[in-house]
């Protein structure tokens, strides 16, 4: 009896811990730009896109508009100011993303456009 009361507590202590180890990290989104434009979480974090701009924005993974793969896994639809878009990644690697809208070369954000990366490491205890 003691035994099992002893295995409860342990589970609810690890899935207490897991819980709270997992952050919520927030981005901006302001003139046409990432803020910051790359950072680094672990696995089971959530990352929060944050419009705090006057105008709409995206968050779509992809190197550029023109890869293969645009839109997996992230694809916030448009967001509106003052709206946000979260994603929780469960897989580490890095996560390429962009604004379409704001995409282009002639962008004034910079050369790349409105560009931004998630390296997503390995959880470690
Ligand atoms: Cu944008």
């Amino acid at each position: 009896m003691a035994y099992r009361a002893l295995v409860s507590l342990l589970v609810v202590t690890v899935l207490s811990v897991s819980v709270v180890l997992a952050e919520t990290v927030t981005i901006s989104m302001k003139d046409r730009v990432f803020i910051p434009e790359k950072i680094t979480v672990k696995v089971g974090d959530t990352v929060r896109w944050v419009n705090d701009d006057t105008e709409l924005h995206q968050v779509i993974s992809g190197r550029s508009p023109y890869d293969p793969d645009l839109g997996s896994p992230m694809m916030s639809g448009v967001i509106m100011w003052n709206a946000s878009y979260a994603f929780t990644f469960t897989m580490p690697g890095s996560y390429r993303y962009l604004c379409f809208i704001h995409s282009s070369p002639n962008n004034p954000s910079g050369a790349n456009g409105m560009v931004g990366e998630i390296v997503v490491q390995e959880y470690q205890p």
